[in-house]
């Protein structure tokens, strides 16, 4: 279309007008108003209450902060060298060099179940390299994110899948004390959660008789959460007696066992013998969980890497069992990491590594075994008031020390000494330099001199 002389003057004066208000005169856009004066103004996460920090990681908060030269963190169960310094083992450097040299090394998905030769040595480790269950293709195991992944996912199994003729089937009993974090994992799964007496706070040993009243009471069919070794908080294991009697008992009241294994090999210093109350129950041919960490025992805290073994009646059943495990992950976090699990694997597999893990972790045992008797020593030296022959008595890296809550508050805030309120003490986080310090911590919290 052509534009005649008189319509293009038109235009040009039309857009002249127009530029000269644009930029002459105020231009009034619609402008949103305030938020801050909406009737909705405040957040809508506005009514969200602060939570407290967790009992035990809230621990290592407070110390972060703490600008104290002489504090000391005793709270999360991590293990120390005796210069205070994390430590990453030998082995698992060696086994991160080969898998770095590696030029075969993807970074592919895992299937759901996770790496498949970490799973069958995981289950080898805690069952046993000769035991029938395996043998007979009757244990299903799928790599979870390190202990407490495990704890869950089997939760979650259990109240989707455990179907037991009594309405008791959703009802976990877990020992009086156990680990903080049990409860919450088993609630959130959606188990109800009750308690069996455990610990005897009168002689710090196991109240054996309770235990077993307790577990007599529950109702048949109900799962039990049992501490492969080394329990936590306490540091009060069962004997392999007690253990024995407690498998009957459970058997026999067609209780399901759920261990929980975070520490194999710290108890004792021997990856076999800390296995022995689980391998005890395998033997007898009846069903169990186990879940399985590999952040204690390898020092793979972070690398987040642990197993989920169930142990089915049939290899039919546990095929069953593992299709529906991998219903339970798959929406949960789609599957598993790669690296940790490459790292156990590869240490695993290899005698020559295995047998360096040992030693090594025999060390880290023996360590904390020694942080014992020298606590102990130091109380006894300084004529502390009380029986401290529990220090030396309790297994693995917690010391269930008896002190109360305003003892502990008085040793942080006095002593800069950090540890759960409860009065348990990461033997595992002393080294000899501190260990005199916390001696003197104990010893004004007991008798009252600042
Ligand atoms: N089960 C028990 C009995 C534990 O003590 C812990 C860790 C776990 C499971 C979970 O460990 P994981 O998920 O790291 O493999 N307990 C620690 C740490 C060491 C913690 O609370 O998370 C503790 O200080 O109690």
């Amino acid at each position: 279309m052509r534009l005649n002389d008189g319509s293009v003057a038109r235009r040009l004066s039309t857009l002249g007008k127009h530029l000269v208000e644009t930029t002459t005169t105020t231009v009034r856009r619609p402008t949103a108003p305030p938020i801050r004066s909406l009737p909705w103004r405040g957040s809508v996460f506005g009514h969200v209450a602060q939570a407290p920090e967790d009992p035990i990681l809230g621990v290592t908060v407070a110390y972060n902060k703490d600008p104290s030269p002489v504090k000391v963190n005793l709270g999360v169960g991590a293990y120390r060298t005796e210069e205070g310094k994390p430590l990453v083992l030998n082995v698992v450097r060696r086994a991160e060099q080969l898998l770095l040299n590696d030029p075969n090394r993807i970074k592919e998905y895992l299937p759901i179940t996770g790496l498949a030769e970490f799973n069958k040595l995981s289950a080898k480790l805690i069952f046993g390299q000769d035991s029938p269950a395996i043998q007979e293709n009757r244990v299903t195991t799928v790599q979870c994110l390190s202990g407490t992944g495990s704890l869950r996912v089997g939760a979650e199994f259990l109240a989707k899948h455990y179907h037991k003729k009594s309405c008791f089937q959703h009802t976990i009993y877990i020992p009086l004390p156990t680990w903080g974090n049990h409860p919450k994992v088993f609630t959130i799964a959606g188990l109800t959660v009750k308690t069996y007496r455990y610990y005897d706070p009168a002689t710090r040993g196991l109240n054996f008789q309770g235990l077993l009243e307790d577990l007599s009471a529950a109702p048949s069919g109900a799962i039990v959460l049992l501490h492969a070794c080394a329990h936590n908080p306490t540091g009060v294991d069962p004997t392999l007696d007690q253990w024995e009697h407690i498998r009957q008992l459970m058997r026999s009241k067609g209780l399901l066992p759920f261990f929980d294994s975070a520490y194999q090999g710290f108890a004792s210093g021997s990856l076999d013998a800390d296995a022995q109350p689980v391998r005890l129950f395998v033997a007898d041919g009846g069903e169990l969980l186990a879940a399985q960490s590999y952040a204690k025992n390898m020092g793979l805290y972070g690398e987040r890497v642990g197993a989920l073994s169930i142990v089915c009646k049939t290899r039919d059943v546990a095929v069953r069992v593992e299709s529906q495990l991998k219903l339970v992950i798959r929406p949960m976090y789609s599957n598993p990491p790669i690296h940790g699990a490459s790292i156990v694997a590869t240490i695993l597999r290899d005698r020559e590594m295995y047998g360096g893990w040992t030693i090594e972790l025999k060390a880290m045992a023996d360590r904390i075994i020694s942080m014992r008797t020298q606590l102990h020593e130091a109380l006894l030296a300084r004529g502390t008031p009380g029986d401290w022959s529990h220090i030396i008595k309790q297994i693995g890296m917690f010391t269930f020390t008896g002190l109360n809550t305003d003892q502990v508050a008085f040793m942080t805030k006095e002593y800069h000494i950090y540890m759960t309120s409860d009065g348990r003490i990461s033997m595992a986080g002393l080294s000899s330099r501190t260990v005199p310090h916390l001696a003197d911590a104990i010893h004004a919290a007991v008798t009252g001199a600042v």
